[in-house]
């Protein structure tokens, strides 16, 4: 049985990623869920992982940390259905889902996962519009190469979608301006998908307030 080692529900965005992946992929696992930002956390995540953080992917004896390491692993474990069948949409798949765990540092500060948080409003910043001017342009140009294929960025369900889904909860939270027509029809089929609402549910059902990740003003 694996076990996935993740943070809290609404607001633990790298955890939300492999367990999206894990579950599309009707891989069965158990969940270990930890409190971030609390005194016990360090000791805690400790035990599974030297890296200090969360999400950790455990398969028996084998630890796997890091986002992308654990989707890749999951992957492989579906026969590689994670990723798209075609070599070069595969390649393709890769390079967003890399830019996703690598880039976007201005959405990802001033805007934090926060599930729970409707119209929260924050400013604008040069560095943030241009994130989200580039995630316009990388969904729009999935979704016009894919669309054949399905609602998702490559057509099928792939690890590039399960990256981006905490993406998409911020823009939920924090409003969508700057997404265009393509873009934003696919943040409606991201966000309406039953497969997370499990997650959805216990994130709204949690009580813990991180202050550092509650930002932002209803309008
Ligand atoms: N690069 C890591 C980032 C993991 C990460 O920053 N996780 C956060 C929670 S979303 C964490 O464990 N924070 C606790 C800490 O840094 O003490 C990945 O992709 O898995």
């Amino acid at each position: 049985m694996l076990t996935l080692v993740i943070g809290n529900y609404n607001y633990s965005s790298w955890s939300l990623r492999p367990w999206a992946l894990l579950t599309h992929l009707g891989l069965p696992f158990e969940v270990v869920r930890l409190t971030l930002d609390t005194p016990q956390f360090a000791a805690e995540v400790a035990q599974h992982s030297p890296a200090g953080r969360v999400p950790v992917l455990r398969d028996g004896a084998l630890t796997i940390w890091e986002s992308l390491a654990i989707l890749e692993y999951a992957s492989e474990l579906a026969g590689g259905r994670g990723w798209p069948a075609e070599r070069g949409a595969r390649a393709h798949a890769r390079a967003v889902a890399a830019e996703m765990h690598a880039g976007f540092a201005a959405l990802r500060a001033e805007c934090p996962m926060n599930i729970r948080a409707r119209g929260r409003r924050v400013p604008m910043t040069a560095a943030r519009a241009a994130a989200v001017a580039r995630i316009d342009a990388l969904w729009s140009d999935c979704r016009r190469r894919y669309a054949g294929g399905g609602p998702w960025l490559f057509g099928g369900y792939s690890a590039a979608d399960a990256m981006f889904l905490p993406v998409a909860f911020r823009f939920q939270t924090y409003g969508s301006d700057g997404l265009g027509a393509e873009a934003r029809a696919y943040l409606a089929t991201a966000l309406a998908d039953p497969t997370i609402e499990p997650w959805v549910r216990r994130a709204e059902a949690e009580t813990e307030v991180i202050a550092y990740s509650e930002v932002g003003q209803a309008p």
